[in-house]
C-alpha cells in the first residue's frame, strides 16, 4: 500500500510522558494510519528566527511526524492574520468580520511555498498527499512547482459560501487556481461541495469535488462516556444539579459557535417557559481559542457579561442558570458530561461538520437518551435527523427547541436516537477517511492526472 502523507496546520506530535492528544483530525485518521505507513507534515506550532528549513522529525510505529517551525512575522500574516482573519470568517459567510491585508495575503502563500520547500525531499514516488484545510490553499500548487507529480487530494474541513459571497475574497481567483492542482477536492457536505465546484468552475477549473462528511468513532466514543460516567468529575457535576435538567454546551470559544445567541436563547427560555426556571442549569464550555485575534478577545467579553447578566436577573440563592467556563476539560471527561446531559445545545451560526454534536448522539444512555437541539447550519444537521433544528440566529427558536427537548418523553427520544447512531456507526471516522483516499485511489486509475500548476 502506498504510503500515506498528511499535511495539516498542526501536527498532534506525541510526546513521551503526556497522554496522547484526543480531538481533531488525529482522532479521525487513528484508523487510516494504524494501517499503513505514513508521513504526517506540518506546523510545529512554535514560533522561531525564521520560517521552514529542515523538518524535526519524530516516528512512533509506522508514522513519522515531520514539523516546521514559522517566525514570528510568518505567525502573524499567515496564521492570525491570513488565515484567521480573513479566510476563517470568509468561509462562515461573516464577511463582516474579515480583514484582508496585502502583506497578510503574501506571507500566506511564502508559508505554503515554505511547507512545500521543506516537505518535498521527504516525498516518494508513489505516495499519496492528503492536504487539509483553508490553512493549505496554495499548497498543492507548491508542491507541483516543486516537482511534485504525486497523487494530491484536499479535504475542506470549513463551509465553503456561495460563489457571489467568496468573489469579496480579494486575488480569490488565484487561490482557487492553486488549489485546483489538487486531483480531489472533498468537502463536508453536498452543498459546500457544490459551492466549491461553482466557484472553480466560474475561474475555469474543472477538478472533482465531492462531499465526504466526516465521522467519528461512536463506539468507541460511548465506551469512553460510559466510563467517564462514573468517574470523579461526571459525578460531581450530577451531584451539584440536585435533579435539575442539564443543557450542555460543548465549544472551542469561536464566534462560529453562536455563543451569544445561545445565550440569549436560554435567557429567552426561562422568560417564556417559566415552568423551567429553577429545574434546569445550562453548562457551557468553551476554551479560549484564538485569544490573540482580536474578535476573539470581544467575544469572551460579551459571554462574561452575558452569563453575569442572564445569572443576575433569573438566578435565585439556591440556583445559578447559567456555569460559564473557558477552562478547558479533558475530551474524555466531556464525554461522561454528555451522558448526564438531558439536552446537548450545539447551535453554531454556521459549521463544517460539528463533531460535538455527533460526541453528544454517541454517549448518550441507549435505555434513556437526552435531545440534541442543533444549528440548521451545522454540517452535522444534514445526517442528524432525529435532532431538533433551530435557526441560531433567533433566540425566540432556540428557546421553543429547548423546550421541546426537555419536555420530550423518553420513547422519542429513544426513537430518535436510534436513527441517529446508526447513522453514525455507518459514516465512521475510519469510513470517512477510507471512502476518501478509495476516491482519490480511483481517480489516478479513470484519467490522467492534472499537470503542473
Ligand atoms: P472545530 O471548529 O474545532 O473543527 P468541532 O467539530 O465542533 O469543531 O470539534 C472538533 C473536536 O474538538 C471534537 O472532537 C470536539 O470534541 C473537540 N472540542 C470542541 N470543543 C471542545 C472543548 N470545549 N473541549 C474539548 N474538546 C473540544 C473544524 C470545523 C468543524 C468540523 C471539524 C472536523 O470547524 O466544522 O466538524 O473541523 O472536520
Amino acid at each position: 500500500m502506498a504510503r500515506l502523507v498528511i499535511v495539516s496546520n498542526r501536527v498532534p506530535v506525541p510526546r513521551p510522558r503526556e497522554r496522547p492528544q484526543a480531538g481533531g483530525l488525529a482522532v479521525a485518521l487513528k484508523e487510516a494510519l494504524a494501517t499503513r505507513e505514513a508521513l504526517w507534515f506540518g506546523w510545529s506550532g512554535q514560533t522561531a528566527s525564521h520560517t521552514g528549513g529542515s523538518p524535526e522529525i519524530v516516528t512512533v510505529g509506522q508514522t513519522t511526524y515531520a514539523t516546521i517551525d514559522l517566525s514570528s512575522e510568518d505567525y502573524r500574516l499567515y496564521y492570525t492574520g491570513f488565515a484567521n482573519g480573513m479566510l476563517w470568517p470568509l468561509l462562515h459567510y461573516r464577511m463582516g468580520l474579515a480583514e484582508f491585508r496585502r502583506e497578510e495575503w503574501e506571507g500566506y502563500r511564502r508559508v505554503n511555498r515554505a511547507f512545500a520547500h521543506s516537505l518535498t525531499p521527504l516525498l516518494r514516488d508513489d505516495d499519496v498527499i492528503w492536504v487539509h484545510d483553508f490553512h493549505h490553499f496554495p499548497l498543492a500548487a507548491a508542491l507541483r512547482a516543486a516537482g511534485a507529480k504525486q497523487r494530491i487530494g484536499f479535504f475542506l474541513h470549513v463551509p465553503f459560501p456561495p460563489l457571489p459571497l467568496f468573489r469579496a475574497l480579494p486575488q480569490g481567483n488565484i487561490l482557487l487556481r492553486e488549489l485546483a492542482s489538487c486531483d480531489l477536492i472533498g468537502a463536508q457536505t453536498p452543498s459546500d461541495a457544490s459551492n466549491l465546484r461553482d466557484a472553480l468552475r466560474g475561474a475555469g477549473f474543472d477538478v472533482p469535488v465531492h462531499p465526504f462528511p466526516i465521522g467519528i468513532e461512536a463506539e468507541e466514543f460511548a465506551r469512553e462516556a460510559e466510563k467517564a460516567v462514573r468517574g470523579q468529575d461526571a459525578r460531581r457535576l450530577a451531584d451539584s444539579l440536585s435533579g435539575r435538567a442539564l443543557i450542555l454546551g460543548v465549544d472551542r470559544l469561536d464566534y462560529s459557535k453562536g455563543l451569544p445567541q445561545r445565550l440569549r436563547g436560554f435567557a429567552a427560555l426561562l422568560r417564556r417557559f417559566p415552568e423551567h426556571r429553577g429545574r434546569v442549569t445550562l453548562l457551557q464550555v468553551a476554551p479560549v481559542s484564538r485569544g490573540d485575534v482580536v474578535q476573539y478577545r470581544a467575544l469572551r467579553r460579551e459571554l462574561d457579561e452575558l452569563a453575569g447578566r442572564i445569572n443576575g436577573e433569573h438566578g435565585d440563592i439556591d440556583w445559578v442558570p447559567v456555569r460559564w467556563m473557558t477552562r478547558a476539560v479533558p475530551r474524555a471527561t466531556l464525554a461522561g458530561f454528555h451522558r448526564i446531559a438531558r439536552v446537548g445545545l450545539v447551535t453554531p451560526m454556521r459549521d463544517g461538520m460539528n463533531l460535538v454534536a455527533k460526541e453528544f448522539v454517541a454517549a448518550q444512555d441507549p435505555a434513556d437518551p437526552g435531545a440534541l437541539v442543533l444549528s440548521c447550519f451545522a454540517g452535522a444537521a444534514d445526517e442528524l435527523k432525529g435532532a431538533i433544528l433551530v435557526n441560531p440566529h433567533d433566540p425566540d427558536e432556540i428557546a421553543e427547541g429547548l423546550n421541546a427537548a426537555l419536555v420530550m418523553p423518553a420513547s422519542e427520544r429513544r426513537a430518535r436516537w436510534t436513527g441517529d447512531i446508526a447513522v453514525l456507526r455507518r459514516n465512521s471516522a475510519a469510513a470517512w477517511a477510507e471512502g476518501f483516499l478509495a476516491a482519490l485511489a480511483q481517480i489516478g486509475q479513470d484519467a490522467p492526472r492534472a499537470g503542473g500548476a
